[in-house]
């Protein structure tokens, strides 16, 4: 070939690689999403697609698929790390079940306040956390708040351990819950949260736990009356891309990304913060009877094989977890 004619063949080359490498790029995004229309996660998702398809001028066009609809959260995480969803609003509860240091962060009592799983999350400790998730597949962007998880059910106030006895408690997937109701006393029942409302009304179940928010928007608290601030898990949140959706963006759309992210992130915290005091008054009103917790201590006690049983399965997350329990809040 001539000097000439490879240089019309690379140029050819290069203008085919252009053309096809712009199409593409061009993605219809899907993300999961748990929760319904108007709560602080489906706002704060719905404007990061929203802001993903603005900034990229759709090179990236973003859908948020609500209510569960695309599948169950653990179904939904896998599919988050094959890539066949490209991002997602995921509670980190169910995330240590495919990346196990995040399970540290699933330890009762855990952090001593909202405060400093923040500090801790938006640390260089979350960086860590959000390293270990993408060596399995999934980008974790920005992190949400998701309030303190307390117990509540339909037969009388928790006051001390005791008062569990006997009582099936629904928790998310993570062997982890089980062993914490377990050890407090009473049985616990992993299920989808779609499945818990029909289950508390039918008496499957007695309770289960979870924030305020989430408490008035399953409905939950039309049927179980009893609110009890155990505040046993401050469980932090993801806004999620599947690395394989990630890998396939330029480094500018990454940026544009990142930053949707983090900025939807700012929005669902703010919005978080009302919606905890307006779902409580809700449920209130509706006549749940809450229940100050006022000695946690014998709750704690009993989470003392837990810890140990983590500590044997996963020696090397001591020291982690011993930090973030030393973290201390600034301001
Ligand atoms: C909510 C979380 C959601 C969980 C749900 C549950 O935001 O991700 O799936 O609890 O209990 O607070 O399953």
């Amino acid at each position: 070939m001539t000097i000439h004619g490879l240089m019309r063949s690379t140029i050819l080359a290069g203008m085919a690689a252009f053309a096809f490498g712009t199409s593409a790029q061009a993605a219809d995004w899907r993300g999961w999403n748990i929760h319904p229309e108007g709560y602080p996660n489906t706002i704060a998702l719905e404007k990061f697609a929203k802001d993903v398809t603005d900034k990229t001028e759709a090179r990236v066009s973003a859908q948020v698929y609500s209510n569960a609809v695309l599948g169950d959260q653990p179904d939904a995480i896998d599919q988050v790390r094959n890539g066949a969803l490209d991002f997602a609003n995921f509670n980190l509860g169910p995330m240590g079940e495919f990346v196990p240091s995040i399970n540290a962060l699933s330890l009762p009592f855990l952090f001593s306040s909202v405060e400093q799983m923040h500090a801790v999350m938006d640390g260089e400790i979350g960086q860590r956390f959000s390293d270990d998730m993408s060596n399995e597949g999934i980008v974790a962007l920005a992190w949400f708040d998701s309030g303190a998880r307390s117990f509540y059910d339909t037969q009388r106030p928790i006051e001390k351990p005791e008062d569990l006895d006997g009582l099936k408690i629904r928790v998310m997937n993570n062997q982890l819950y089980v062993d914490m109701v377990d050890d407090m006393g009473g049985n616990a029942t992993p299920m989808a949260y779609g499945e818990v409302y029909q289950s508390l009304k039918t008496g499957v179940l007695d309770g289960a736990e979870n924030n305020f928010p989430s408490f008035e928007s399953s409905n939950h608290y039309e049927v179980a009356k009893y609110y009890s601030l155990s505040e046993h898990l401050i469980l932090p949140e993801c806004v999620c891309i599947s690395q394989t959706s990630w890998d396939a963006l330029s480094p500018e759309d990454q940026e544009l990304v990142r930053q949707a992210a983090v900025d939807a992130s700012a929005e669902q915290r703010r919005l978080w913060a009302e919606q905890e005091k307006t779902s409580r008054a809700k449920v209130e009103q509706a006549g749940v009877e809450i229940n100050e917790i006022a000695d946690k201590t014998p709750f704690q006690e009993k989470m003392k094989p837990v810890y140990e049983s983590f500590y044997e399965s996963y020696p090397d997350l001591q020291p982690l977890v011993e930090e973030i329990q030393s973290t201390k809040v600034s301001g």
